[in-house]
């Protein structure tokens, strides 16, 4: 089926209460059907989009936002093209698995390097980073002059290589989060419903309190309490009775076997298994991926002309295709959507976006560090790869961390640990027309604040237990990594670069619909509340007809 077949105008009109009417009931069935049916095989379904062809609504990027907007587009009746950049990570490899392991990085790991770019990349001061073959691997660590940002890349964008910890922040938090949205319409109504959707649940404690695979997490907990430090036990996406299976040896090993950062091959469920299948059984939506998007820009005849890049698995441009769509919806990432936008208002593609496109971008405070325990602490040489609590002082020091696995297989005596931080600091994304590309002003030094406030928490444990930082796992004698983040937000800030529902108003019909709506910081994991946002902007685009 081309895309232009799939045009389908007289679906416009469907009612907001026959959109409402039909949410609970599609997404109910995907969450529960998807689980114990195989990923879903998107590109198998999906014809790629055709050159020439037009589309009601096209969505750019296949994340939370990009996942969440298909769905509830697609059952008001709307066709929507999906184009995704990245693969479709639905065929396995020669090894029969979809996703290569952490100890195991092969051409699958990165987003076209030759080197590996690893978060922990060095132990015992020694670099763990290997040579790989160029390919279009799942995991991108774009470098921009101050920062990393390591994003997913593939249809289900970030939630293919997250740790799929789903935390929604603390309501009286929320002010600060997303000011000018309702916090008893998102606490009530959204993030319920995104919850849901994900399939958010909390290890059980019945398991976690005797089983090895949490011992790393079972010493956080207890050094956090010893120093007067609430541990926060924090949903996930993954499967906890298929962890337990794992653990049980019933079935194939994936949190419990290494896989983290380069995919999961079972457990988790990622948009593959939720939202995307959900949207796909609408019959209204298409996907295609190895499509990376380079201009939107008015079309002469109304809507908008979406030019675009296939790519093959080396990188290289492959056909270049000339769409037009309805509407298009930014659903990029923090970082692909503030890129395309600037790039289109700074060359004259949409000149009317306003001055507060490219601005906002923050980390998520993001900070890293590993301290070493006393020898009758060890933290186990098993270890699940999945979070499941946190140590929060975010009212008092600003930090929320996440009490992480460092799954190499042998003890390692390491804590290790990802901080949320309340940093301050806003960059600026800005065209270079010298380069032809878009910088991001981020400063390496802005990361002190994020190491000021995680040092309330580490400062305090290693006093509390007479022990110290690890100095060896990201370079050598260096204690914090402050050179990354996994948590892009921003850049295209709700009620500021948009109105408060993610529409660009001086270009009727486009929508920013992901991280980039947030202003840098959510106090916790950001991704529950980018999907409830997105449900909640959606729902307002729906009911007002764009
Ligand atoms: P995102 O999920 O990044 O999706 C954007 C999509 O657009 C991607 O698939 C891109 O490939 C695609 N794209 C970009 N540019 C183009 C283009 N020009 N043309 C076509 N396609 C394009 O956006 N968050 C949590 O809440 N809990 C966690 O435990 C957690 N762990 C993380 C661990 C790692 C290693 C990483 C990298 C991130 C983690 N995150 C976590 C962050 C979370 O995944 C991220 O906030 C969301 O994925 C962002 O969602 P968006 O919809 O904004």
């Amino acid at each position: 089926m081309s895309a232009t077949s799939r045009h389908d105008p007289g679906a416009r009109g469907l009612s907001r209460r026959g959109f409402l009417a039909g949410t609970g009931t599609v997404l109910g069935a995907a969450a529960l059907g998807g689980l114990s049916a195989s990923r879903a095989s998107a590109a198998q379904r999906s014809t790629p989009i055709s050159n020439g062809a037009h589309v009601q609504a096209l969505i750019i990027g296949t994340g939370y936002g990009g996942s969440v907007a298909a769905l509830r587009l697609a059952q008001a009746g709307i066709a929507v093209e999906m184009i995704e950049m990245g693969m479709a990570w639905d065929t396995p490899g020669s090894d029969g698995k979809i996703f290569c392991n952490l100890t195991s990085p092969d051409q699958r790991s990165f987003w076209l390097r030759t080197q590996t770019k690893q978060p922990v990349g060095y132990f015992l001061g020694i670099p763990i980073d290997r040579a790989i073959p160029n390919y279009t691997g799942i995991l991108d660590a774009e470098d921009f002059a101050g920062i990393t940002v390591y994003q997913g890349r593939g249809i289900g964008g970030g939630s293919l290589v997250n740790g799929g910890m789903a935390v929604t922040p603390k309501q009286e938090n929320f002010g600060a989060i997303l000011p000018s949205v309702n916090p008893a319409e998102m606490y009530n109504v959204y993030y319920p419903r995104a919850n849901a959707g994900l399939g958010a649940g909390v290890v059980p404690q019945s398991w976690f309190t005797k089983t090895d695979w949490y011992q790393f997490a079972r010493v956080g907990q207890k050094q956090a309490g010893r120093s007067g430090f609430p541990f926060q036990f924090v949903p996930d996406v993954y499967d906890w009775n298929y962890m337990q299976q794992e653990d049980a040896g019933t079935v194939p090993k994936s949190a419990l076997g290494q896989e983290l950062l380069y995919g999961n091959n079972y457990g988790k469920k990622s948009l593959q298994k939720t939202y995307i299948p959900a949207a796909l059984a609408t019959g209204k939506v298409n996907i295609s991926p190895l499509h990376k998007v380079t201009s939107v820009s008015p079309a002469s005849g109304g809507g908008y002309t979406v030019l675009m890049n296939q790519l093959d698995t080396s990188g290289n441009v492959v056909v270049t295709k000339e769409v037009t769509a309805d509407k298009v919806v930014f659903a990029a990432g923090s970082v692909g959507t503030s890129k395309l936008l600037v790039q289109m208002r700074d060359t004259g593609q949409l000149p009317h976006l306003n001055d507060q496109v490219g601005q906002g971008w923050g980390d998520n405070g993001n900070i890293m560090v590993g301290r070493a325990n006393q020898i009758w602490d060890p933290t186990g040489s098993k270890q699940s790869t999945v979070p499941c609590g946190g140590i929060d002082n975010w009212t008092k020091g600003g930090a929320f961390a996440e009490v992480a696995p460092l799954p190499i297989g042998i003890e390692t005596w390491a804590s290790l640990y990802l901080s949320i931080t309340k940093n301050p600091h806003r960059a600026q994304f800005t065209w270079n027309a010298a380069t032809q590309k878009v910088d991001l002003s981020w400063q390496l030094a802005w990361k002190q604040d994020g190491i000021t406030m995680a040092k309330s928490i580490f400062d305090k444990i290693n006093s509390t237990e007479g022990t110290i930082y690890r100095t060896d796992l990201f370079g050598s004698y260096k204690t914090w990594q402050d050179q990354l983040t996994y948590h892009p937000l921003g850049g295209a800030v709700l009620n500021q670069a948009t109105d408060n529902y993610g529409r660009l108003t001086a270009y009727p019909g486009l929508y920013v619909m992901d991280g980039a709506l947030i202003p840098g910081n959510t106090s916790v994991n950001p991704f529950v509340t980018i999907t409830a946002l997105a449900e909640r902007n959606i729902e307002n685009i729906i009911a007002n007809g764009g």
